[in-house]
């Protein structure tokens, strides 16, 4: 009798650790969210990026939309070498840049200037 009062906060411990893995493995991957005729992926600023990874169709016009919140490390310096893309995010805001339908496979990745944070979106 007395192991199982241990058997109580082992379980819910299992079980917060189960939350948060789920939690972290779906803010690393997410999918490009549909708008007409049109997708929208959106991807937070602030000390690296978030997801890492947006999976959108290939073939239809994309809009990023880059959310900063008081961003002030270098994940504000964006970088997307494919479209030669450069800009300082604003400490907080909203940031759009559009990308022409790109083909199945295609990758584009973005980067802070420096190379150190980067996220990617993977059409397929
Ligand atoms: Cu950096």
């Amino acid at each position: 009798m007395k192991n199982l009062i241990y058997l109580v906060p082992v379980t819910l411990a299992l079980i917060a650790g189960f939350l948060i893995v789920s939690k972290n493995s779906e803010s690393a991957y997410a999918y490009a969210k549909t708008q007409g005729n049109f997708q929208v992926v959106e991807v937070f600023a602030k000390n690296g990026y978030s997801p890492a990874i947006t999976e959108a169709k290939a073939g239809v016009p994309t809009i990023l939309k880059i959310k900063t919140n008081n961003t002030l490390d270098c994940s504000a310096a964006l970088f997307i070498p494919s479209i030669k893309y450069q800009k300082y995010l604003p400490v907080t805001g909203e940031t759009e840049v559009q990308l022409l339908p790109q083909e199945k496979g295609a990758t584009v990745s973005a980067s802070c200037s420096m190379g150190m944070f980067g996220f990617e979106i993977r059409f397929v």
